[in-house]
């Protein structure tokens, strides 16, 4: 008998299946025009391209980012947003609340990528929409738009899944292009991180090496990495103190900020890089009511774990309005983008052993689970084929036993969306149905605290 194709059997009926097949060439790009709407709806039902059109795509961007300056110029109306991190539900609600990109212009801050399971959607469409309207889409880089951090966090991983490793290689080549940082309406400086003892002028950026992987110390690790530093005053012993949160660059305070703006004659520094409870935060350190640093942060429900609202700035004749938002729903992907074949492996063992167990049980013979931690060494005997048939049964409970608590482990792995404390950064779990947002300051706080060394920059490379 002939299997329909494909075959209607989900059991989940109202969600529709993602798309099984790329979208083709000639819709991607509409009579040779590259169709950023058809792109963004087919991205959002969990859809692909084809790796020809991938790279296509990222290599037109790249081309377009190298001809950019390091220090772009650029006046308001704008609308300025922070991290993203692969949140593409949400970075479709920033592009509603923004504004229509095909008529707004934006200044993106950097961190497209890793933490959230859809960063491949995020930078395929900013740059679809950077190849539709050049001058109306400003992207800058983030700290994690570089090999080291993509290859320790989830998008190497996700590149690797979704597509493959030469796609990977022209996204981090495209990253090399992006601009360091932007002065806006002649007054303000937007960076991912922030200041750096190595800057005093704007020349320092405009002169500065940019098209490399960022180093772990200098300008272009401060202008991505650095923070300001977290008190009411700003007050600092040194000017620029070493920066442990993060494991490189600086923390800069009141004196360092106050110094900058008045020497190159601006008013702010606007930055990202920080998750912020409300999305972003004012720093007010000038003694002026306005604020001598901005930290906007556009990733709402971090992690799917902070509980934190996003928010974009929209600048409009040099007035400054703070847009949130709260998170959008967004699928479930198993964590490590792992298959749902790997990911049933242990269950399928614990049901094939316990049916050889009831097998090989006998009638009579009482269970001996947890009671001899020592049976491993028995093994030898049953592959020797000494053991008595209770040894048999004693080390088949044993493994099931073992199994039962992988499954365990692995059921708990998905099903609570907490950060974990370990060493090595991992992409995080994600959840559908993630639990609704409140003003939540403890959850925020936690989070952030189990989450500091994910934000760490890792040692050694
Ligand atoms: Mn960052």
């Amino acid at each position: 008998m002939a299997v329909p194709t494909p075959v209607m059997d989900r059991f989940i009926t109202e969600f529709p299946p993602p798309p099984y097949f790329p979208l083709p060439h000639n819709e991607v790009f509409k009579g040779g025009k590259l169709d950023w709407k058809v792109l963004k709806e087919h991205f959002s039902k969990e859809g692909r391209i084809t790796k020809a059109d991938a790279l296509k795509i990222i290599s037109t961007a790249a081309q377009l980012l190298k001809s950019e300056p390091t220090l772009i110029m650029l006046q308001d109306p704008i609308t300025v947003v922070g991290d993203i991190h692969g949140q593409y539900y949400d970075f479709l609600k920033i592009l509603e609340l923004g504004g229509n990109p095909e008529r707004t212009q934006y200044l993106f801050l950097g961190d497209y990528v890793d933490r959230g399971t859809f960063s491949i959607e995020v930078t395929l469409l900013l740059y679809a929409l950077k190849i539709n309207y050049p001058s109306l889409i400003n992207m800058l880089r983030g700290n994690h738009e570089c090999r080291q951090m993509t290859s320790l966090f989830s998008f190497r991983t996700e590149c690797i899944y979704k597509y493959d490793l030469e796609v990977y290689n022209a996204f981090m080549d495209s990253f090399d292009c992006l601009p360091m940082a932007c002065i806006l309406n002649n007054s303000f400086l937007a960076v991912h991180g922030g200041l750096s003892p190595d800057l005093n002028t704007l020349n320092d950026i405009k002169n500065m090496k940019r098209f490399v992987e960022p180093a772990r110390d200098g300008l272009q690790c401060d202008l991505l990495w650095s923070d300001p530093v977290d008190s009411a005053d700003g007050r600092l012993p040194e000017v620029y103190r070493n920066n442990e949160v993060r494991g490189c660059s600086y923390f800069f305070g009141g004196e360092a900020t106050r110094k900058f703006l008045k020497d190159n004659d601006l008013v702010s520094v606007i930055r990202a890089h920080e998750a912020q409870k409300d999305g972003y935060k004012m720093i007010y350190w000038n003694g002026s009511d306005f604020p001598s640093t901005i930290t906007i942060f556009s990733a709402p429900n971090y992690c799917d774990c902070y509980k934190n609202k996003g928010a974009v700035i929209k600048f409009d004749e040099g007035t400054l309005n703070i847009q949130q938002y709260n998170f959008s729903k967004h699928p479930y992907l198993l964590p490590d983008f792992m298959d749902v074949f790997t990911w049933s492996v242990p269950f399928v063992i614990e049901k094939v052993i316990q049916m050889l167990y009831l097998m090989i049980k006998k009638e009579g013979v009482p269970s001996k689970i947890s009671i001899d931690e020592a049976c491993i060494g028995r093994i030898i005997e049953l592959e020797q084929g000494v053991a008595s048939s209770d040894l048999r049964q004693e080390v088949i409970e044993k493994i099931l036993q073992t199994l039962r608590k992988l499954r365990d482990s692995k059921d708990k792995e998905v099903s609570e969306p907490t950060i974990n404390e370990k060493p090595i950064p991992k992409p995080r779990k994600s959840l559908t149905e993630a639990p609704v947002l409140t003003d939540d300051n403890e959850t925020f706080f936690t989070a952030m605290i189990n989450d500091r060394v994910n934000e760490k920059r890792p040692s050694g490379l």
